[in-house]
């Protein structure tokens, strides 16, 4: 197992990086890692692995990358947190290029077994309404109702792996990724998801003393994050499983995003003015992960409080922002979309905000 050549799409991103870092670690000698970033843009980049930049929206791209390898783990996509696909719906429906491609090339060379990170974003919105629904169950994503666009992509692209299965007999496997966060994720410029966009709103707070902090929505939403580790724990789980459907890959530990700042507040040792912003992407009212069909083929869930997660990120994310500081980066302003490139805008926060 250990000689065979493992393929990771999306290495040079948040996820992908990790999960590159853990098949070292696990003794994988062959790893292929493609991304269609700059290396220099790559979140981590191991000199072991066998690196390469490429556009894998292109068949013959996909098909280079897939050349040998034996396990593929397409983790490629065009994605970010709220801000992103609320602006962006074309750019994450083309991310179907990808897995298409990925497939057809991973029939094509003899690929063994094929991992596809779907997402939360999959399920039904009416299951989504109440700040405390119940958590999701795998059947909840039918009928089919998903977040217009990215959560289109992946419900469609999920669906593809399953008939490549049953009709090409290729081992694939599905895992729907709830809001996943830690270290090396995107932390700014549009594309970051709540966690991470509170850590630095935090530290911009801290750094330039306007003790104030924007939330976009009323902060009553209801939302459960994953430690990046304990997503890595369950790549590596489902990867050889059983489990033929897509299952949920996330925590059952459901905050508010009010509960989730005062968290950030605690561990950054600050308590800011809360002023909540109405016009900003907000998504689902409520979203959390039943990990009943998880922990019933595994006997293990994802079990990284969310405290312990953060308190990581947020150290990681101040370090990162000290070294833009002292490579005399002017403060980042509030709202800052500066490596943002295809973000539209939205309306800014009221001035005269609210909240305690
Ligand atoms: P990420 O944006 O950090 O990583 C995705 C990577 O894919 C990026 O580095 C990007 O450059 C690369 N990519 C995009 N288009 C490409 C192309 N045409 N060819 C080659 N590479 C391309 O995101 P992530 O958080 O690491 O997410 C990894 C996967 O998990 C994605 O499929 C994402 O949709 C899924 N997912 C993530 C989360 C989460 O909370 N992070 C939640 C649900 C699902
Ligand atoms: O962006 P996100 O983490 O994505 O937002 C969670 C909630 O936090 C939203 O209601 C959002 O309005 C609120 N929020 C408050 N302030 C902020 O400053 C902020 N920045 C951000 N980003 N949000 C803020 C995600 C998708 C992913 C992925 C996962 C799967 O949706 O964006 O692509 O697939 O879901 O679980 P979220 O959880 O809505």
């Amino acid at each position: 197992m250990k000689s065979d050549l493992v393929l990771v799409t999306g290495a040079g991103g948040f996820i992908g990086g990790h999960l590159v870092a853990d098949l070292r670690r696990q003794g994988y000698r062959f790893i292929r890692a493609v991304d269609i970033k700059p290396f220099e843009d790559w979140c981590q980049i191991f000199s072991g692995a066998e690196n390469l930049s490429l556009d894998l929206n292109l068949r013959e791209n996909c098909l280079r990358a897939a050349r040998g390898a034996r396990q593929v783990y397409n983790l490629a996509a065009n994605m970010g947190g709220m801000g992103f696909i609320e602006n962006n719906k074309a750019l994450c429906m083309l991310s179907v290029l990808i897995n298409t491609h990925m497939l057809q090339a991973a029939l094509e060379c003899g690929v063994e077994r094929y991992f596809y990170s779907s997402s939360a974003c999959v399920y039904n919105a009416e299951k989504q309404k109440r700040p405390d629904c119940p958590g999701l169950k795998e059947e909840d994503a039918y009928p089919a109702m998903a977040e217009d666009g990215y959560g289109w992509e992946k419900l469609f692209s999920e669906r593809m792996c399953r008939h490549f299965r049953e009709d090409f007999g290729l081992q694939t496997r599905v895992a729907r990724f709830h809001n996943v966060y830690g270290p090396f994720g995107t932390w700014d410029g549009g594309r970051e998801k709540a966690p991470a966009a509170i850590c630095r709103k935090v530290i911009e707070a801290k750094a330039s003393g306007r003790l104030e902090i924007e939330i976009w929505g009323t902060g009553e939403r209801t939302r459960s994050f994953m430690y990046v580790d304990d997503c890595i724990t369950g790549i590596g789980k489902i990867m050889p499983s059983a489990i033929l459907e897509p299952v949920n890959l996330g925590s059952n530990e459901l905050v508010t995003i009010n509960q989730l700042v005062s968290i950030v507040e605690e561990i950054a040792g600050v308590r800011l003015k809360r002023i909540y912003n109405p016009s900003a992407p907000q998504g689902v009212t409520g979203r959390n992960s039943d990990n009943t069909l998880l922990r019933r083929h595994l006997n293990w869930e994802p079990g990284i409080p969310l405290r312990e997660g953060l308190a990581k990120t947020y150290a990681w994310i101040y370090d990162e922002f000290a070294k833009r500081q002292r490579l005399g980066a002017p403060l980042i302003a509030l709202g800052s979309r500066s490596r943002c490139d295809t973000q539209s805008l939205w309306p800014a926060a009221p001035a005269s905000g609210s909240g305690p």
